[in-house]
């Protein structure tokens, strides 16, 4: 029996994926985006691990369905849906669903005399996003969001990592928690590893990094969790101030700067004051795309033990559409739900 049918928009963000999934919509309760991707995971995933999972998808799959919004001031709602789950944020996600959907005539500013033209107000399960962009013709030429506010959550935590020795790490939020890894004794920057040492030592750090340290959203418990390893090294560009390799998922490294990366990457070096607020940050992904982030704002989380020091970052980017297609998932196919190959 059929259990869905969804057509589908290919885009892929300075050559990471996004599928933007434009029907096949299911009705998710709750009233902000945080409470709807939780009725999502409970009781829709099937369509996210179907769509985004082998044979449909990929280990790097990375797709969105644009909703309404939940908010009066809003134009609409993304929720993500990756091989990782659904998470808070996704910058590239943002940067290709915005691209794939104004190109295609799904998404106009509700209210352009107010907000301005070619702006935009998203909810996102991690709070609201704005989008810039600018179009040339009828495509989309570059989006720039302005992402949740983003601070650094540990500080120089030394882990013991077996076969490869001690790390010292910092983890920060820029939208998901992002343990990072700069060059030390036991690692010597991304420059030196191939993708498959990469994919085996996030793998290690994340499970280590997750039994070790607590990472709770001081405003939003169920935004909790590392879910990502950010290991840094020299950017291959004269014009790049740094570059990443990003690990999510089971086995997937992000082929984009990555938005929510880069924004727990200037969180982290801003509580380090190594950026301040106005400065630019050109981050580059392990296959050579930019990211331009800037510092917007520097401002105070406030949680129940305190305020927390955080910044409101920007990032900004392009996606390129390429394809649509039409997928079913039908199951009496033994694989209509994906699998993994470990
Ligand atoms: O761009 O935020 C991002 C992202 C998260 C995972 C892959 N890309």
């Amino acid at each position: 029996m059929i259990k869905g049918t969804f057509f589908c928009i290919d885009a892929h963000t300075c050559g990471n994926p996004v599928r933007l999934i434009t029907s096949g919509h299911p009705n998710l309760k709750g009233e902000t985006m945080s409470e709807r991707r939780v009725d999502f995971l409970e009781n829709h995933d099937w369509i996210r691990q179907g769509l985004m999972f082998e044979p449909r998808g990929h280990d790097m799959m990375s797709g969105a369905f644009l909703y309404p919004p939940c908010s009066e001031n809003a134009d609409a709602s993304i929720l993500f849906v990756e091989t990782s789950g659904c998470l808070p944020m996704c910058g590239h996600g943002t940067i290709g669903t915005i691209t794939a959907a104004l190109e295609n005539g799904l998404l106009t500013p509700k209210n352009p005399a107010s907000s301005g033209a070619n702006k935009l107000i998203i909810d996102v399960p991690a709070g609201q996003v704005k989008v810039e962009y600018q179009q040339q013709g009828n495509k989309v030429t570059a989006v720039k969001i302005f992402n949740v506010a983003s601070y650094l959550a540990h500080r120089d935590v030394t882990l013991a990592i077996p076969g490869l020795g001690d790390l010292t790490l910092d983890v920060s939020y820029g939208g998901n928690f992002y343990v990072i890894v700069e060059p030390q004794e036991n690692f010597p920057g991304i420059e030196h590893w191939n993708a498959d040492q990469i994919i085996k030592w996030s793998q290690v750090v994340r499970e280590i990094a997750s039994k070790t340290l607590t990472c709770i959203h001081p405003q939003d418990a169920s935004v909790c969790g590392i879910s990502h390893v950010l290991w840094t090294g020299k950017p291959s560009k004269a014009n790049s101030d740094a570059a990443n390799a990003v690990f999510y998922g089971d086995k997937a490294i992000d082929r984009s700067p990555c938005g929510t990366g880069t924004s727990a990457r200037m969180a982290q070096l801003f509580s380090k004051g190594l950026l301040k607020q106005g400065d630019t940050f050109v981050h580059e992904s392990y296959i050579g795309s930019q990211f331009e982030g800037k510092i917007e704002q520097v401002i105070e989380l406030e949680s129940a033990s305190g305020k927390i020091p955080a910044i409101l970052p920007s990032i900004k980017g392009w996606a390129k559409v390429f394809g649509k297609n039409c997928i079913t998932i039908d199951d009496d196919d033994p694989y209509a739900f994906g699998f993994v190959v470990q």
